[in-house]
């Protein structure tokens, strides 16, 4: 194993999302020609505090959503420091470009810039070791290899499809069952069942932005209902081979300081719509709640996690935005007991390490998740298994896209053959 690097070159381009909107794509190659390279995802519910995601602004092109800046500041800025740089990991090079951007939000370069770099890199640090990319991170972040649960979404609303559900994600999550492949089968199967009960009804079986379908619903308990339903018909038991999870992703319909809730008629105030959940917790087996309160909601977010934070997930994704600034704060005042991590939050892999380093050492869960707008880049799959986080979320068993981290998933399960476990219960300590 070498341990010392040098970047030989480094190219960056636009090329198209799952959403049709140009993303960047990096490749850097290193002095003894191995290469890795890396799609950077991008959001649409994306939180306040995120880093900043560099776009032209040109109405010419792709209405404005172009990302040449992007691709120029990695091929002109970024390549002239970095090539020819010699260094031991990838800390260094991260280091570098944050210091070369100088902003506390990645705004000068453009977090899209440092990440597709920071990614690139760190793909070619681990194919110039002749190790995949998961057992590279378990190797530099002392973490033991785990297949995570797989969280599938298989129905969204909110800003990722019209008209359906206020609630964003509707998501099964196959906890108690034995492997990552049987999982995955799970997922599937309970799909292809909602298709069929939806079809049944006369909804559309039209897809949102992650894959999952996008009905026209009465209200949000009638989403859970129907899901309920597609389970047990696919021959599954709802507590012991799967729960449900949700990403209210509630910063989206935070108004005025209130949570409009258009599907249930409600406008609620932090204390009611607290409530809210908490009922809906109490009338369903739900696991798992993701930004059930708005992005800078702390006070909500701590009564939330007071009430119910020790019988279900709490997970925290604007709320973080991946930062551990943030997640210090979150931590100090128990406002959740989980992250959701994203790394184009952030903008670096190093800062979503140090993430999920620091909620392991608080106790908390991990989610690795990927982006609405995404690519067949699979790196997050590599990022679950190598930090033994025990759970992903990365949208519907269906769309190019989504499987893409799926099918990479069961690749690895393959490779470790019996030498690797499935997190299942255990990625979540208060499952008994
Ligand atoms: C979320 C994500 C991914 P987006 O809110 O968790 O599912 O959506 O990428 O649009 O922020
Ligand atoms: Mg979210």
């Amino acid at each position: 194993m070498s341990d010392d690097f040098q970047i030989k070159s480094i190219i960056a381009k636009e090329i198209l999302d799952s959403r049709s909107n140009p993303t960047i794509r990096v490749s850097v190659t290193l002095s003894d020609n191995s290469v890795g390279s890396a799609n950077v995802p991008s959001g649409a519910s994306t939180g306040a505090h995120e880093a900043i995601e560099l776009r032209d602004n040109d109405p010419s092109r792709f209405s404005g959503k172009g990302v040449l800046k992007a691709v120029a500041n990695v091929n002109n800025t970024i390549a002239k420091k970095l090539t020819g740089m010699k260094f031991n990991d990838i800390d260094t090079i991260d280091r570098t470009l944050i210091e070369l951007d100088g902003t506390e939000n990645k705004s000068n370069l453009g977090a899209n810039s440092i990440l597709g770099v920071s990614l690139a890199t760190i793909h070619a640090i681990s194919s110039s070791n002749q190790v995949p990319l998961y057992q590279y991170i378990s190797n530099i972040t002392n973490n033991k290899i785990s297949l995570p649960v797989p969280m599938f979404n298989i129905l969204n609303g909110g800003s990722h499809a019209s008209n359906s559900t206020d609630i964003q994600e509707f998501m099964v999550i196959p906890s108690g069952l034995n492997s990552f492949s049987e999982s995955l089968q799970f997922g599937a199967e309970t799909y292809q069942s909602l298709k069929s009960l939806l079809s049944k009804d006369g909804k559309s079986t039209n897809v949102g932005d992650e894959g999952g379908f996008a009905p026209e619903m009465k209200s949000n308990q009638a989403a859970i209902e129907i899901i309920l339903k597609a389970i047990e018909n696919a021959g599954y038991k709802v507590g012991r081979d799967c729960y449900l999870g949700l990403d209210v992703a509630a910063s989206e319909f935070y108004i005025d300081s209130k949570y409009e809730l258009k599907k249930d008629n409600l406008n609620l105030n932090s204390d009611e719509m607290v409530q809210y959940l908490i009922n809906l917790v109490n009338s369903y087996p739900i696991l798992s709640i993701e930004d059930g309160l708005a992005e800078d909601d702390w006070d909500g977010w701590a009564t939330l996690t007071q009430q119910i934070g020790n019988k279900i997930q709490l997970v925290g994704d604007d709320l973080y935005t991946t930062n551990v600034a943030r997640l210090t704060k979150g931590i100090q005042e128990t406002c959740s007991n989980s992250i959701l991590i994203k790394f184009n939050q952030i903008g670096s892999i190093t800062e979503t390490f140090d993430a999920i380093d620091l909620a392991k050492n608080a106790k908390w869960s991990n989610v690795i998740s990927h982006r609405s707008g995404e690519t067949e880049d699979t790196t997050i799959a590599d990022l679950a298994v190598g930090t033994g986080a025990g759970q992903i979320k990365t949208g519907a068993p269906a769309r190019s896209e989504r499987v893409a981290k799926y099918n990479r998933l069961l690749s690895i399960e393959e490779e470790l053959k019996g030498s690797v476990s499935y997190a299942g219960k255990s990625a979540f300590p208060f499952l008994s």
